[in-house]
């Protein structure tokens, strides 16, 4: 079973990348982004609590993260193969995520990283928040938030893996389709 954390700054194009990868490798697509936006759009009570979070350019508690996570991997039994868009963000996410997938027999088999630089996501989410009707997309101090919360909280996750052999980078800058093609040539690569 695959399971592949798509990892990178925000605004690196995990979100991108991931619609094409699910449709190549036939995966179960995770983005914990995505749920909290669906919990959003539909003013649940968790919806509420993420949006406190997201719209400071925090992240949300570990604690939420990881049982909607759990959840929704306990909700898709027998799927080929998982890609984990978003997630893990910190530590103690990958650590739960991986103390899961071991009760599950089976484990991460690789993080692929897509490296951008700061100037370039800022440029590319504040774009993006021109549309997306995004509140964190449109701020460029809640921008700087996030990725300082992705420089001191959510790189260790990089290494975490690393200390297994299992973390590597890709040039995320370039066409979509470029970087497509270099994520493939990674994933195939994994065995
Ligand atoms: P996410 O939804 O994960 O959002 P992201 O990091 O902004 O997006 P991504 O990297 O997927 O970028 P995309 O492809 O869209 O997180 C949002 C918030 O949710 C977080 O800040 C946090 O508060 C919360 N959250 C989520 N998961 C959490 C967790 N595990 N723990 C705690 N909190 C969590 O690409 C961005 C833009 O670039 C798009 O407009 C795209 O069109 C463009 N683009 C993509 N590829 C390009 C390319 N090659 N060249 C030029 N532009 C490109």
């Amino acid at each position: 079973m695959l399971n592949l954390i798509l990892f990178g700054p925000p605004g690196s194009g995990k979100g991108t990348q991931a619609a094409h990868l699910v449709e190549k490798y036939q995966l179960l697509h995770i983005s914990t982004g995505d749920m909290f936006r669906y919990e959003i759009s539909n003013s649940t009570e968790l919806g509420q609590l993420a949006k406190s979070y997201m719209d400071q350019g925090q992240l949300v508690p570990d604690s939420v993260t990881i049982a909607m996570l759990r959840k929704r991997v306990e909700d898709n039994p027998g799927v080929g193969g998982i890609i984990y868009d978003g997630f893990p963000r910190t530590v103690a996410q990958a650590e739960a995520l991986d103390e899961m997938l071991a009760e599950m027999g089976t484990g991460i088999s690789g993080l692929i990283a897509l490296d951008v630089p700061d100037d370039e996501i800022t440029k590319r989410i504040l774009l993006r928040g021109q549309s997306s009707g995004r509140s964190d997309d449109s701020d460029e101090a809640t921008i700087r938030k996030r990725i300082d919360e992705y420089k001191s909280k959510t790189t260790p996750v990089f290494d975490h893996y690393a200390k297994a052999g299992k973390s590597l980078k890709i040039n995320g800058i370039g066409s979509v389709e470029a970087i497509f093609g270099q994520l493939c040539e990674a994933i195939d690569a994994l065995g």
